[in-house]
């Protein structure tokens, strides 16, 4: 698969991680890990390669291990071989590297060295994910690729999707294009919340009860919000988009999708190197809180209502993360920052400035989560800054989010998904 180009970039990638290890004589181990056996079952979990692994040697096989010895300076992989037994039930797998047999004896001719285990190592973590955070030409050509079919997968929605239809309708509909465009899989389960099942942050299907699915039916007017992309060369896209289904959407529907949509043009267009995430975060915290204001959700003072919290019981989580290798992808804190307790950003996968290379999902949203709105203590502490009977009827209304892919360059931010349109109605 790997071609001469390609090749080229992985030797370079690994040559920039073992720069920033800074080792002298030790051995260091990656792992691609092994496949999960489903509990009381014969069967397996689908494997996924452990993101490192898959970095550095651009490979997604099981059972792998790609070694460096630093006092040698030298690189080499070690790969399962199936043997004839294995080959009746499943074809051969892709002989990598020499054979995984040779490890112990390649570790047991290093007697004086240290062996780390990339999994265990913060140090050896922290120095891939400096690097993974920067995407290279193959990389990007994948995350290109990813969101292509992630548009397939929308448009087919948009042309499609109707009032009657169940949730599990529109998901695999949506999903058969993302495969059709190339998709290998889903870069994380899809969410297809149609009305107050919006307002769950990670709603999707089957995850109450496997047994017992959800069979929801879209009504007319309410909203429909999916969150979902398709995987493509191990890289994500996460696109999310909401959109009243079947009829004109109501001042409400409308007054607060206009405000999700000017919170994201507003960080999108600072998506920019030398940029502080968490400045941008709360910035569309401001937007967003303006908005309920303006509403009358909310009464008081936009900056004392985001340091309070009152802003974070609409928008609880984070303005986006890193997206690579897995959708939530690794870098997001530097070695020195730690998640802060700010109740507007305690969520925040990312929390440092921006630079070239990176990208970055720019997610604003506004809920009405039961949650928080039915806790009497929460009631409580907010009776002044919330004006609860307004709140009231909004009360399973759902959610609005829009989410795109963002590439930091010294030209601007490029947005990956920008081919997906932002339809407020459909059907
Ligand atoms: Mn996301």
């Amino acid at each position: 698969m790997a071609n001469r180009d390609s090749e080229t970039l992985l030797s370079a990638r690994r040559d920039r991680v073992m720069a920033r290890w800074d080792l002298k004589d030790e051995i260091v181990l990656v792992r691609s890990g092994s496949v999960l056996p489903m509990a009381g079952s014969d069967m397996e979990h689908s494997f996924q390669p452990h993101p490192d692994f898959a970095y550095l040697s651009g490979r997604g096989i099981p059972d792998a291990v790609l070694a460096f010895d630093a006092l040698q300076d030298q690189w080499q992989l070690f790969g399962p071989r199936s043997t004839p037994d294995d080959q009746v039930w499943h074809q051969p797998a892709d002989p990598i590297g020499v054979p995984l047999e040779e490890l112990e004896g390649w570790i047991a001719l290093r007697t004086e060295q240290t062996v780390l285990e990339a999994w265990d190592d913060p140090k050896i973590q922290a120095g891939i994910a400096a690097e993974r955070i920067h995407k290279d030409e193959l990389e990007l050509s994948a995350l290109r690729s990813a969101a292509a079919t992630s548009k397939s997968g929308f448009d087919w929605v948009y042309q499609n999707v109707a009032a009657g239809m169940t949730e599990r309708e529109i998901q695999v509909g949506m999903e058969a294009e993302f495969f059709r465009a190339g998709a290998v899989r889903t870069a994380y389960p899809s969410i297809v919340a149609t009305g107050p099942n919006g307002a769950y942050l990670h709603y999707f299907y089957g995850q109450d009860d496997s047994l017992n699915p959800s069979t929801r039916t879209l009504q007319k007017g309410e909203l429909l919000l999916i969150d979902a992309g398709g995987e493509f060369g191990g890289y994500a896209s996460d696109v999310t988009r909401t959109m009243v289904v079947g009829a004109e959407p109501t001042d409400v529907q409308s007054f607060l999708w206009q405000v999700v949509l000017s919170a994201q043009e507003l960080a999108i267009d600072r998506c920019r190197p030398g940029q502080e995430w968490r400045e941008i975060h709360l910035d569309s915290a401001r937007t967003i809180g303006s908005g309920l204001l303006e509403l009358g959700l909310l009464r008081g003072e936009v900056d004392q209502l985001v340091s309070s919290g009152a802003v974070a019981l609409f928008y609880p989580h984070g303005l986006g993360h890193l997206i690579g290798l897995t959708v939530h992808d690794a870098g997001g804190y530097p070695a020195g920052r730690e998640p802060s307790s700010h109740p507007q950003s305690r969520y925040l996968r990312t929390d440092r400035p921006l630079e070239a290379g990176m990208i970055t999902s720019v997610e604003p949203g506004i809920y009405f989560i039961e949650a928080l709105l039915a806790d009497p203590a929460v009631r409580e502490r907010f009776a002044e800054e919330v004006v609860w009977d307004a709140v009231e009827p909004l009360r399973g209304f759902g959610g609005i989010r829009i989410e795109d892919d963002i590439h930091i360059t010294d030209a601007g931010p490029e947005v990956l998904s920008e081919d997906i349109g932002k339809p407020i109605r459909i059907g």
